[in-house]
């Protein structure tokens, strides 16, 4: 039997406050880069019990508005261009709900405990290794494909190729393709991963304190700012 207010259901995914005016500074964003992976135990970001200076490289992103946003086609980028070593990945069918995050790693020589979504298809649900985030990797198999340590950035652009943001860090010699608010310069570091603390809008980059024996923590985002009312 047809359940008669199953269309109200739907309807409800266009209910007030999901079609509320977000600011701009409300989107997906980048909320944490390991570019620099740590020395030791401590750069096991992929959590496979090993640490790799290519491999265990990531970018988080979260969803901190309240409404879902299909990222299918989306893609992850470094400075390289496509025919020099660029990293790249681009996201599957896959949309990241209200509040959810996800972490793409490099993966070069990784076995991250899944599930572990890929370029080809999304994981099947969440990893509870990480926080509950969606965990996909880059699958990458080349050791010149990697973020550099000293001056390098990532590129969040929509499926149109819309520049989301840029995050850069050092001075590379390439000019970065986004400006104003989407050119975002982060600290340096050598040993550890730098994250988005949620303070004021678009937050502020810092470099990762240890936490639970790492120096990141992908998959967790930054908590509130103190005093946010949280709504
Ligand atoms: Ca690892
Ligand atoms: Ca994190």
């Amino acid at each position: 039997m047809r359940n008669p207010v199953g269309s109200l259901v739907i309807l409800s995914c266009f209910a007030p406050g999901a079609l509320g005016q977000e600011s701009p500074a409300e989107t997906v964003r980048i909320t944490e880069v390991l570019y620099a992976v740590p020395k030791g135990s401590e750069g096991d970001a992929a959590r496979d019990g090993s640490r790799h200076a290519t491999g265990d490289e990531f970018v988080e992103i979260h969803n901190p508005t309240d409404a879902p946003v299909r990222l299918a086609g989306w893609t992850i980028t470094d400075r390289n261009a496509p025919d020099a070593g660029q990293f790249l990945f681009v996201f599957p069918e896959f949309t990241l709900g209200p509040g959810e995050t996800a972490v793409v790693f490099n993966g070069m020589e990784q076995t991250i405990p899944g599930p572990v979504g890929a370029a080809e298809q999304a994981p099947a649900s969440p990893n509870e290794q990480f926080d509950k985030a969606w965990v996909f990797t880059a699958g990458n198999t080349s050791s010149t494909v990697a973020l550099s340590n000293t001056a390098d950035w990532v590129c969040l652009r929509t499926a149109s190729g819309e520049v989301v943001e840029c995050l850069v860090w050092g001075e590379p010699d390439e000019t970065p393709p986004a400006s104003g608010e989407k050119l975002v310069k982060l600290p340096r570091t050598s040993a550890a991963s730098v994250q988005r603390t949620l303070a004021g809008p678009g937050g502020v980059f810092e470099v990762h304190p240890v936490a639970e024996g790492l120096r990141c923590s992908p998959g967790k985002p930054p908590p509130p700012a103190a005093g946010s009312s949280g709504g």
